[in-house]
């Protein structure tokens, strides 16, 4: 069993400029829900049935307390950078202004990064829209995407001079689909005539904010964080492939392609009227803004056959797999990196989330937790060999510095590699953290 992670001799991900990372959301690890204004995700997570141990985020890890701890802890891994969330409803009032006790709190946090080196990537949306837009229609309502511009202008001028990088969303993919389109994450609005509308304000709400973010932040490296799961088809079938390749532009391509080539891909035509985006005059303009980076975001991939009713269907996943279910195939990562920079010119490339949820055990406070050094040891491997093939990555942040609120899972997904005991808050850095932070102070 592996205890150590390691890379060829010559890689260029032992370089001291390559950038190493932990990163985490606002609302799986703030708390401090007292202090903000509500969320979807408060919403739904007092909503019976939605989240599998009746959990929320009102505590979580108490990050909003503990955060200067939590500086120690990643200052002790000897990290490059930390990535980090803002909470959209924790710096803007209902009335659009600024306010002071929120962004006082994320300018704490990014003095303290800056004292110690850690460079601060900051996403601007993950995942926790302010409740009294949605109960305005959310991203159902084009006007939403113009409120997070106004909310991006704002803070990017309170937070001058601390931030290295500026991510407008994470993975509008599942804001998009799981949230407007499946209704398995907040707000749990189920219905194929939602989902794309949803993805096109979500890519215009980007697209405003890069604007903004261009304007009034032009030293940062601003850009975008998607997520991929990358389509392998169930058998060489010309049927199977199909089915793939549809699922593929529908789950994955839907989202780079418009910030890449201005435009959706083709299936769009083929999606009946009511599911189709509504795009108005200079839209595919706004969400083509160049960018400084591109955030990918890989976990597994998914196998999709034929379906006569359906235009694929997804395969149950294949082993082996983490404790969330999702099949450890890190051959997808190489082949969905090097794949897109033949589809797309791209800017540089950071790994923003990669990471596993296994059931780990703490033991005379310990948690070895070799399936997971196995798990980052591969999918390293697997950023590697795209590199070797001329794919340009600077950047890898492990998934998650530490365990927390893993969305419908509640708690009960750990993926941090540092442990967390909910009744205490006491942290323990896991065996994959100092694994991580040995392989980050050997370069
Ligand atoms: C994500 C999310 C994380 C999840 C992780 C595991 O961006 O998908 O950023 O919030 O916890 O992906 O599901």
């Amino acid at each position: 069993m592996q205890a150590t992670l390691s890379l060829p001799s010559s890689s260029t991900m032992l370089n001291k400029n390559f950038i190493y990372g932990v990163a985490t959301a606002s609302f799986q690890i703030e708390g401090g829900a007292a202090n903000r204004l509500p969320c979807i995700w408060d919403t739904f997570c007092n909503t019976p049935g939605k989240v599998l141990d009746n959990s929320n985020g009102d505590v979580a890890c108490n990050h909003y307390n503990l955060w200067e701890k939590d500086i120690e802890l990643i200052d002790s891994l000897g990290v490059d950078a930390y990535r980090l969330s803002i909470s959209w409803p924790r710096v803007m009032t209902q009335s659009g202004d600024l306010n002071p006790e929120g962004v006082h709190y994320y300018l704490n946090i990014l003095k303290r990064l800056k004292d110690k080196n850690i460079k601060a990537f900051v996403t601007l949306y993950h995942w926790d829209l302010p409740q009294h837009l949605e109960d305005n229609g959310g991203w159902l309502n084009r006007e939403t995407a113009y409120k997070f511009q106004e909310y991006a202008d704002k803070i990017s001028i309170a937070l001058k001079g601390y931030v290295h990088s500026y991510a407008t969303l994470n993975e509008p993919f599942c804001s998009a689909y799981l949230g407007y389109e499946a209704g398995i994450h907040a707000p749990g609005i189920k219905g194929k005539e939602y989902g794309k509308k949803a993805a096109h304000h979500l890519l215009l709400a980007h697209g405003l904010a890069m604007q903004v973010l261009t304007k009034n932040s032009p030293n940062t490296s601003n850009g975008i964080v998607l997520n991929f799961t990358p389509a392998y088809p169930a058998t060489d079938s010309a049927a199977d492939k199909a089915a793939s390749d549809y699922a593929d532009d529908y789950f994955n391509q839907w989202y780079a392609k418009p910030l890449f080539d201005a435009q959706y891909p083709s299936i769009n035509e083929q999606l009946p009227k009511d599911q189709q985006p509504v795009i108005f005059k200079d839209d595919m303009e706004i969400i083509s803004h160049p960018l400084d980076f591109l955030g990918v975001n890989f976990y597994t991939r998914a196998v999709y056959s034929h379906d006569d009713n359906e235009k694929f269907k997804e395969m149950p996943a294949r082993e082996p797999r983490t404790d969330i279910g999702w099949e450890i195939y890190p051959d997808a990562f190489t082949a969905l990196l090097t794949s897109l920079n033949e589809k797309y010119i791209l800017p540089p490339i950071y790994i923003t989330e990669n990471g596993a949820a296994m059931a780990d055990k703490i033991v005379d406070d310990e948690v070895l937790d070799n399936d997971r050094i196995s798990y980052y040891q591969s999918h390293l491997n697997a950023v590697h060999c795209a590199i070797e093939k001329g794919v340009n990555v600077q950047g890898y942040f492990a998934w998650s510095l530490m365990d927390n609120f893993e969305w419908a899972e509640g708690y009960t997904k750990r993926f941090g590699i540092v442990y967390v005991n909910y009744e205490t808050q006491k942290r323990t850095i896991k065996a994959s953290g100092l694994a991580y932070k040995n392989l980050i102070s050997n370069r």
